[in-house]
């Protein structure tokens, strides 16, 4: 038999409504969580961090991941000013690592972290969760944003599909479109005006997809170097949705880009958070292909199931059923702690968590963060859980 995954919960930390007495009721007991309270890009100081491990250690958990340590986006936009935002990530990393802390997560999305266009979708049970329409998201575009030349990067059906969903909108409808895009989404603290997002995106007009890799892969070869004296293992949240949107750049949305990343600086401190979810949103990714691929060098697992629709929308499913085959993807993930423990690793529990939840039963009278709910994560993580023993049972222990 191999370990068992360690099961975790995401924590926003002391305003979180999601409290840490609740989350041990879930039977986790890894917590993964950031600093949010301090700016991007700024150090995270020792005694911040201290602070902070000792309320999870305090309440019984262990800080098995942080998510995420963000990036400036002089980093991603590769200006001037990124070798001091990369002096600061350093000492970040440094000052975790003293503390104990040797799992970071980090993202290199443009501008917005994941992208939703609905935060309260309504499935057949009652249940609610987010979802992101494509018809949605090119009303807001080319109607609301009216950025110079979407249009060429539409079809006629799409241009139809957009302005027919724009059409219907009232006032109220247009702007609560433009806050649930712009307004962002748990993980950044920043939210845009029209005019502040436009002047975000002209500055990514000369930056294509190579040359944001080339910026990461910048990114990567500053640090990793550090990272790997520390023992921190470094690994990158694939872009959500796993395209290109309103016109920015993509760096690691596919198994190839990911396979560039890692070759870019080869270092067991390179690595990948696995997020079904956001690569499952891309009828292009084959999971459990991507996971035997990417093998060792998978350091977290973000566990969620999405159903994509035929116009590219797709919602956020329950986590067992959805386009993603989670069976499947379990088995690969258990293939791969088998060959860990063949070569003699000793990180065969890989950080996993639920990723998101639907809003369920008690979670609609708290105000929690859209994906963050409660009972909707609980019920995700028991689901996961049965089926990890499941296979583990019927293949090591007959
Ligand atoms: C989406 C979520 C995101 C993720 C951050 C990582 O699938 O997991 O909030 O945490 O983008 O930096
Ligand atoms: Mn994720």
């Amino acid at each position: 038999m191999v370990a068992d995954l360690e099961q975790t919960f995401r924590w926003f930390g002391p305003g979180d409504p999601v409290t840490l007495s609740a989350i041990k009721q879930t039977g986790a007991n890894g917590i993964v969580t950031a600093l949010h309270h301090i700016s991007c890009g700024d150090i995270w100081s020792l005694q911040e961090i201290r602070q902070r491990k000792a309320m999870i250690e305090n309440a019984g958990f262990n800080w098995a991941v942080v998510e995420s340590v963000n990036i400036h986006e002089s980093i991603k936009t590769g200006s001037g000013e990124r070798d001091r935002y990369i002096d600061n990530y350093i000492q970040t990393l440094q000052n975790l690592a003293q503390e104990g802390i040797f799992t970071v997560c980090y993202n290199f999305m443009p501008v917005l972290d994941w992208t939703r266009t609905h935060l309260d979708y309504r499935l057949a049970n009652g249940a609610s969760a987010l979802l992101y329409s494509a018809p949605a998201l090119a009303a807001f575009d080319l109607y609301i944003l009216e950025r110079e030349n979407a249009f060429t990067e539409f079809t006629a059906e799409q241009q139809t599909a957009a302005k027919q969903y724009y059409d219907g909108l009232n006032e109220d409808g247009k702007k609560l479109l433009t806050n649930t895009i712009l307004a962002g989404l748990p993980g950044t603290d920043e939210v845009f005006t029209i005019a502040e997002f436009k002047e975000h995106l002209h500055k990514y007009n000369a930056i294509d997809k190579d040359t944001l890799k080339q910026n990461l892969f910048y990114f990567l070869s500053a640090i990793i170097p550090y990272a790997e004296k520390l023992g921190i293992k470094m690994c990158i949240h694939p872009d959500d949705p796993p395209f290109p949107i309103l016109g920015l750049p993509r760096a690691a949305s596919t198994l190839q880009d990911l396979e560039d990343l890692i070759n870019s600086y080869p270092s067991i401190a390179n690595g990948i958070t696995l997020c079904t979810g956001s690569l499952g949103a891309s009828g292009k990714n084959d999971i459990p292909q991507m996971i035997t691929k990417l093998g060792n060098k998978i350091h977290f697992l973000h566990l969620r199931n999405v159903a994509r629709q035929q116009d590219g929308s797709f919602y956020e499913a329950d986590h067992l059923t959805g386009s993603v085959d989670m069976y499947e993807v379990m088995k690969a993930i258990i293939n791969e702690q088998s060959a860990r423990k063949n070569a003699g690793r000793s990180d065969i529990a890989i950080p996993m968590r639920p990723d998101h939840g639907h809003k369920l039963l008690d979670d609609f009278n708290y105000d929690t963060y859209p994906g963050y709910s409660v009972t909707g994560r609980l019920k995700g993580l028991a689901e996961l859980r049965g089926l990890e023993m499941g296979i583990k049972r019927a293949l090591f222990d007959k």
